[in-house]
């Protein structure tokens, strides 16, 4: 609990974590982790979701003595309508996420990419394809324009469903319509969340958060989708690479830059400089043996899955980064960047650098990344950090020795390729495995660290459980960056504790068991693969039939919140490591848990221990496979198109 004071042991699994928590103490450096202690009890109005600052009439708090704001508000309209506004706090951080990289797409297609490119011209064209742009005869640049053109209208568009909705299965697409939860314009539904929640508008709980969900689809089956296509289109879509995770990754004698935060613009184009011989030459001038970038949150899978760029953690390690004492400078952009962090670099040598416009940090220095002029930008800040190096006091390094092996970039592409190969590439074995019982299904383990928790200890005992019972795990953002601090996700390490049927399968098709499908946003690509898992056929219609579940352990952020809805409302159960803020209303309680299941097929559950978390996977998966049918004993064998029409699902 919050207010007891815990040891560097209770804080988290991993050992260079464990010892830098230890010299945070040692250099009476505040974190993450003594601010929870200072914290001490949290409000239980928050907690409650029943504190209400909407109106200046408050802030109102409803306690069982005072069941209603001064407005008249009960604890059902205020819980969600706070919720409402988490959600759409969560859409909107991928959405402009999403749409900072669709101006880019629109910028190189028009000529002014400043440096950037389209790097996959397949992706570009199949993406065109998708929504129905003429691509044969024509030009990247001219395919780029319109598909730019197209998703831009994804965020403006007034009163015409999402096209990109369309990607969805026929038979989900036809539930959202019956609830009424399509969205419009990812912009028009963000505003509209706000006008709702504003003082004397929206009241009727159901009705909040009947948008709550649409707004969510608007951010997984929009935003987000279009983060992911635009990201692969101008970066590359990932394929299997190899890369190392945790904070031994900093190097002795080489210039530490941590790149930090969620927008690949940077990222990629600082992976890319990196390695340029002008910039390499600069850093031996210095002294120093070159440059090590390695990333912090999003940006490291973004950089990681497409350049191997070595990782130097999840959430909770970025003040941990700075306190190693080895790092010149910490590059952040957006979301996830804790304020903290120019007050803990005040204690070493660390620069710490704002980039973006929009999102700058009281004590950190800024230096614009300017687009129109990437290579420039990107040079300017990699000088600036080797500069720094001189002012390294060594009496103040500890650069833990723990970082392992892993391998990452499994994209839907990847794993379709890995399954079928290049000429059948598709998910049928996948599929097949699934129905003969060899895999029981699939669990989507992501999001973040918390300090309520000790880091990465749920994440990983949950996993560990789920691939000895048989579970394909795929993972993102800070989820997977768990794994591979842990070691687990090498192909070698992670078989020797996989079940028999998933070792199996993963030796005969070569994939591993825990597959790191990349950052946050991408937690489109698990839709989009719970997808082709539908049109394989054999597992059911919709998504709500596949035996696959989302489970966010340790998640923190206003992101998870809109991802959990997006799935939920796509059909697939969603598990919590603990709740929302929203137990001071039994309606919205239950519709959360319970009633979205026969509007959607799902529900959030809420499991505290990865024990319990793991049994209530498999619970639902075998439910699932239940209704399937393919619970049958069936002799062990490759499935022919007949026994598929028996299998009748
Ligand atoms: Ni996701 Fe990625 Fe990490 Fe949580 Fe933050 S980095 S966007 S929100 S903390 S997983």
């Amino acid at each position: 609990m919050a207010n007891e004071v815990k040891t560097s042991t209770d804080r988290a699994v991993d050992a260079a974590s464990i010892a830098l928590i230890d010299k945070a103490g040692c250099d009476c450096v505040d974190t993450c982790f003594s601010r929870m202690d200072t914290q001490k009890n949290q409000c239980t109005f928050g907690t409650k979701g029943v504190c209400c600052k909407i109106c200046h009439m408050g802030p109102c708090r409803i306690t069982p003595k005072s069941p209603r704001g001064v407005c008249g508000a009960d604890a059902d309209t205020i819980v969600a309508r706070n919720f409402l506004r988490e959600v759409s706090g969560g859409t909107a951080a991928h959405s402009d996420h999403a749409r900072h990289l669709v101006l880019l797409l629109r910028n190189v297609a028009q000529g002014h990419g400043g440096g950037y490119e389209i790097k996959d011209e397949r992706a570009l064209r199949y993406s065109a394809r998708l929504y129905q742009i003429e691509e044969i005869g024509r030009t990247k640049e001219a395919v780029a324009l319109d598909l730019a053109n197209l998703f831009l209208g994804e965020f403006t568009s007034q009163e015409e469903p999402l096209k990109t909705l369309q990607l969805a299965p026929t038979k989900r697409q036809a539930i959202w319509e019956k609830h009424g939860v399509v969205p419009f314009g990812v912009d028009r539904m963000v505003v509209e969340a706000m006008h709702r929640t504003t003082m004397g508008v929206d009241h009727d709980y159901r009705n909040l958060l009947r948008h709550a969900f649409c707004v969510s689809l608007a951010d997984g089956w929009g935003g987000a989708r279009i983060g992911t296509i635009a990201s692969d289109i101008l970066f590359g879509t990932p394929t299997p690479i190899r890369g190392a995770a945790n904070l031994g990754v900093l190097g002795e004698k080489t210039v530490n830059i941590i790149v930090h935060g969620h927008d690949p613009t940077l990222s990629d184009m600082l992976a890319v400089m990196v390695d340029d011989p002008e910039i390499k030459a600069y850093a031996k001038s210095a002294g120093a043996e070159g440059v090590t970038l390695a990333g912090l949150c999003c940006t490291a899978n973004e950089i990681l899955m497409r350049h191997g760029i070595p990782v130097a953690g999840n959430f909770l390690q970025q003040e941990l980064a700075i306190i190693t004492g080895a790092v010149e400078m910490m590059v952040v952009d957006v979301q996830c960047c804790m304020p903290s962090l120019p007050l803990v670099a005040k204690s070493y040598h660390t620069e710490v650098v704002s980039t973006a416009d929009m999102a700058q940090t009281t004590g950190a220095a800024h230096m614009r990344f300017d687009e129109h002029d990437g290579v420039g930008s990107a040079k300017a800040i990699l000088k600036r950090a080797i500069d720094n190096y001189k002012n390294r006091d060594p009496k103040k390094v500890l650069i833990p020795k723990h970082s392992e092996q892993m391998v990452a970039g499994f994209s839907v592409e990847a794993i379709k390729y890995m399954l079928g190969g290049s000429y059948r590439a598709s998910f049928r074995p996948l599929n097949d495995a699934i129905m003969q019982g060899r895999i029981r299904g699939v669990v989507g383990i992501v999001g973040c660290n918390n300090p309520k928790s000790k880091s990465d200890e749920y994440t990983n005992d949950l996993t560990t459980e789920l691939i000895k019972q048989n579970v394909l795990v795929l993972k993102t953002g800070c989820s997977a960056i768990s794994s591979g601090k842990r070691g687990w996700l090498t192909p070698e390490t992670a078989l020797q504790f996989a079940g028999a049927g998933l070792r199996e399968v993963c030796e005969a098709v070569g994939i591993p068991p825990i597959l790191h499908m990349g950052s946050c946003v991408d937690n489109s690509r698990l839709l989009e693969a719970a997808t082709e898992i539908v049109h394989e056929g054999g597992l059911g219609d919709d998504l709500s039939k596949v035996p696959a579940v989302g489970v966010a352990p340790e998640w923190m952020s206003e992101k998870a919140i809109a991802i959990g809805c997006y799935f939920v409302a796509s059909g697939v159960d969603v598990i919590l490591g603990h709740p929302f803020y929203i137990s001071g209303s039994e309606n919205v309680t239950h519709y959360l848990n319970a009633g979205t299941k026969e509007d959607f097929g799902a529900s959030f559950h809420v499991c505290d221990s990865a024990a319990d978390a793991a049994a209530r996977c498999l619970q639902l998966l075998e439910e699932k496979r239940e209704k399937l049918g393919i619970n049958r004993k069936v002799e062990r064998k490759l499935l022919d198109m007949k026994d598929r029409r028996e299998a009748n699902v």
